[in-house]
């Protein structure tokens, strides 16, 4: 209660910060991707964790507003940097339910002037589950705009390789439960390697979310996984040290 009455009278730009996190390409240990992270700084709460404030604010119904805030200030900083740097952008159920979230995105792009190529929604399976018309619809109008989505936290759900088919995703990022214990239980290994093939059937790049270390890196890189992201690259980190980090290892 206390959090929410917080949350609806925080003001964006001074109680919200958006941090930036790498995703590396394997191969050329180029970054492919800065995804947004939101972080809120409440003056009576003090630091307060997505985890808590997001469930909040779909709730709610901020997220509408706060999740526009969140596409405008990361398609900004993204057509400021080099044409092969995308953006990835987390979005609620509750966003593409209750707003109308394409014409937020496609207007935001043509504010920004930013290639819809270069976005690159985040999506939880669990949206997908439910085979929502208008969901289905919202996902179908983004890719036809161009904008690439991605399944984020892939494998903790019902995850169904239906789905992935039927909703044709560009992006699989396995979840880092998997990525975490790969490095002493063979079945996680056996999972990575499973999904990682299983994508690249479908024509998908997969993504290994979590990294921490120089092992884990060896297994996850000999399993054929495109992508990764995590501490032993980046944490997630402010907009002026993203660039800093593009700019030494872009
Ligand atoms: O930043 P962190 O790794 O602590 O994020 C925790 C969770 O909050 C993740 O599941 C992430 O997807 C979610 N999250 C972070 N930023 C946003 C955002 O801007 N919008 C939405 N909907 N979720 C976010
Ligand atoms: O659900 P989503 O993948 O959007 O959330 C990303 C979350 O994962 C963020 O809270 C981010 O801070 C966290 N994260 C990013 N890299 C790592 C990592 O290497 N290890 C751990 N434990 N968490 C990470
Ligand atoms: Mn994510
Ligand atoms: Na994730």
């Amino acid at each position: 209660r206390m959090l929410e009455l917080q949350l609806r009278s925080a003001n964006f730009d001074t109680d919200f910060e958006l941090l930036f996190q790498p995703l590396v390409d394997l191969q050329t240990k180029k970054v492919t991707t800065i995804e947004a992270l939101l972080r809120w700084t409440s003056t009576f709460h003090g630091t307060v964790a997505p985890d808590e404030f997001i469930p909040i604010a779909e709730d709610s119904g901020l997220i509408v507003p706060l999740g526009a805030w969140v596409l405008e200030k990361a398609c900004t900083l993204a057509s400021d940097l080099p044409p092969y740097i995308n953006v990835a952008v987390n979005l609620s159920a509750t966003q593409i339910r209750r707003s109308n979230v394409v014409d937020t995105i496609s207007t935001i792009l043509s504010e920004t002037g930013l290639s819809p190529d270069r976005l690159e929604v985040e999506i939880t399976e669990t949206l997908l589950l439910d085979d929502n018309r208008e969901v289905n619809s919202a996902l179908r109008q983004l890719r036809a705009l161009g904008v690439r989505i991605s399944l984020d936290d892939f494998g903790t759900g019902y995850s169904s390789l239906a789905y992935l088919r039927r909703f044709t995703v560009d992006k699989v990022k396995i979840d880092r439960s998997f990525v975490a214990d790969i490095v002493g239980d063979p079945d996680h290994l056996a999972i990575v390697q499973a999904i990682v093939g299983l994508t690249h059937a479908l024509g998908m790049t997969s993504v290994a979310e979590g990294l921490e270390t120089e092992e884990q890196l060896l297994l996850i890189r000999a399993s054929g996984c495109d992508e990764a992201q995590g501490y032993l690259f980046s944490p997630p980190v402010p907009e002026d040290e993203i660039k800093e980090f593009l700019a030494r290892r872009g």
